[in-house]
């Protein structure tokens, strides 16, 4: 018997729902860092993990394999996404796969081989909307994996939703709207009671023409008020509350999901790391 993961951690590996692994990389975030620490901090808190959620549904049931983490090369991009891509071909069987960053930049090769040949959707839920073309002199930093995703996969730009934005640089506010992808801005979330039927619709209609949903949560989505151990806070945001709200309406297309841009260095009383349990168990309670 086992506490991790809230006691839901199998040894055997055919017989898991869900692959969690951990991608240690901070290398493409900016000046606040900490990120690379995340997997193994959430790792260790992992027996908190809530194995009834907040509204009552039993997880005890669910099978969870930990892969490890990703072999990192913090100064070489190239061999760290040869490594995010090994790590994926480990699995084995159709068990959903939920990945922990690590800061933003590795959702773009996880993506990319996330999706293959499968036609994929995308769920970004984000402060930042993250298709600069480059940022620190990079194309591969926290600033730039949905534009890297756009333009070097298959993905068709209708099956992309943004969700939670607040934070933009003009290009990046042009750039959206020249691709015309489909954007639940963070003040029309909070303005609004009918976000949840709106994400709903959505994301169903996203659903319904493809054959995957892949679902990235970068935790800045939430206002930084609430979660602070981030690289890159912005206020006016969402609510854990509404998150959940949402989280709890993805249909079971959604084979992937990745939680990034926790960074405990910059947290408080670990509170970001305990909404992030949380938001695991509401994930998981999808699925049953
Ligand atoms: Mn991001």
């Amino acid at each position: 018997m086992n506490n991790d993961w809230g006691g839901l951690r199998v040894e055997d590996i055919h017989s898991a729902d869900f692959f969690i692994i951990g991608i240690p990389y901070d290398a493409g975030a900016g000046t606040r860092r900490g990120q690379a620490a995340a997997p193994s901090y959430i790792r260790n808190m992992s027996y908190k993990l809530p194995s009834c959620t907040r509204k009552g549904i039993d997880l005890t049931n669910l099978r969870l394999f930990d892969l490890g983490d990703v072999e990192i090369n913090q100064q070489e991009i190239f061999a760290t996404i040869k490594n995010i891509e090994k790590k994926l071909d480990e699995r084995c069987g159709l068990a959903r796969t939920i990945m922990i960053g690590g800061d933003h930049s590795v959702t773009y090769p996880s993506f990319k081989k996330a999706s293959g040949q499968r036609s994929t959707g995308l769920v970004w839920f984000d402060a930042h909307p993250d298709v600069l073309d480059t940022y620190q002199n990079s194309k591969y930093s926290h600033g730039s994996p949905l534009r890297r995703i756009i333009e070097d996969t298959h993905i068709d730009t209708d099956n992309i939703m943004l969700v939670g934005t607040r934070f933009y640089e003009l290009d990046e506010f042009n750039y959206i709207k020249s691709k015309q992808i489909y954007e639940m801005p963070a003040y029309e979330i909070n303005d609004s009671i009918e976000y949840a039927t709106k994400f709903s619709t959505r994301v169903n209609e996203i659903a319904s023409r493809v054959d995957q949903l892949y679902v990235s949560i970068d935790i800045d989505v939430i206002d930084s008020g609430l979660i602070v151990g981030t690289g890159a806070p912005v206020t006016g945001g969402i609510t854990p509350h509404q998150l959940f709200t949402m989280i709890n309406v993805i249909p079971p297309k959604a084979q992937y999901f990745d939680i990034m841009e926790y960074s405990p260095i910059c947290d408080f009383n670990d509170i970001g790391a305990r909404f992030i349990l949380v938001l695991l168990s509401e994930i998981l309670s999808n699925f049953k």
